[in-house]
């Protein structure tokens, strides 16, 4: 399935399985190794400009489908010989579904180098695929969905410059004009939580909050440059001395953090 820019291969989200009995599961996960590298080894034969981004997804058609998680999907791609051109295309709801945070999971799989398309949209929890218009399910994970794609991780690092795709379903009861209504319904989301993601990131009150949380802290390599393990150990400061009490005086705000967002969120900043 052609996405546009190269990325190709919406797959491997439907196969699975309902009886365990009725499975050997290294020999599935044999075939299917050799179903995307044979298609990607094909792919590099021939010279096209196409890359595979699998989408991980728990459940339904199948009761456990394999590769159910972005973690998943990444543990796979790292035993495949054709890895180079093989990514992800991790959907919001899917993620969801599986009770896991979204945001996080295209994070990871940015920092892999293989976040190479998204599918947005909105979910109601652990349920079925609802497909909903993006924001409409979550809208604080949406709002750092939006965040991590626009603004990138707060101390840099790699940024997404993939599209900004949609996979949602217009509802039911939504005549015609409602398909392109809730059609538009995802762009203007999308925009309204961009706006409002650059809000918060240039506030200066939120600047401070991020600093007295010590995200920037987390960017410190643990040992120095030219740092040893025998200097870490030698280093009395760092475990002997450690003063554990002092440390615990610390609060981080992470609460004040959050408020600041969803006062970001909700246009009262
Ligand atoms: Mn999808």
């Amino acid at each position: 399935l052609a996405r546009g820019l190269g990325v190709v291969y919406k797959c491997l989200g439907g196969e699975g399985a309902e009886y365990d009995g009725s499975k050997d599961l290294s020999a599935a996960l044999d075939r299917m190794r050799e179903g995307v590298d044979t298609t990607a080894g094909y792919i590099k034969e021939q010279g096209y400009d196409l890359r595979i981004a699998l989408e991980p997804k728990p459940n339904e058609p199948r009761g456990d489908i394999l590769l159910p998680t972005v973690g998943h999907a990444l543990a796979f791609i790292a035993q495949l010989e054709h890895q180079d051109i093989v990514g992800l295309n991790p959907e919001t709801g899917h993620e969801q579904m599986a009770g896991l945070n979204y945001t996080h999971g295209i994070a990871q799989a940015l920092w892999a180098g293989k976040l190479f398309h998204i599918d947005l949209n909105g979910q109601k929890s652990i349920k079925y695929d609802q497909d909903l218009v993006f924001g409409h399910g979550d809208l604080t994970s949406a709002f750092f969905t939006v965040d991590l794609l626009e603004n990138g991780f707060p101390n840099g690092g790699p940024v997404y410059e993939g599209p900004r795709h949609f996979d949602y379903k217009p509802s039911r009861t939504d005549g015609y004009d409602g398909v392109w209504e809730s059609a538009a319904a995802n762009m203007s989301m999308y925009l309204l939580l961009k706006e409002r993601a650059q809000s918060f990131r240039a506030d200066p009150e939120v600047q401070e909050a991020l600093a007295a949380s010590g995200v920037g802290e987390l960017a410190e390599p643990t040992l120095a440059a030219g740092e040893s393990t025998a200097d870490l150990l030698a280093d009395t400061a760092s475990f002997e001395e450690f003063d554990a009490d002092a440390a615990a005086q610390r609060s981080f705000g992470f609460i004040r953090l959050n408020q600041l967002a969803l006062e970001h969120l909700l246009g009262a900043r």
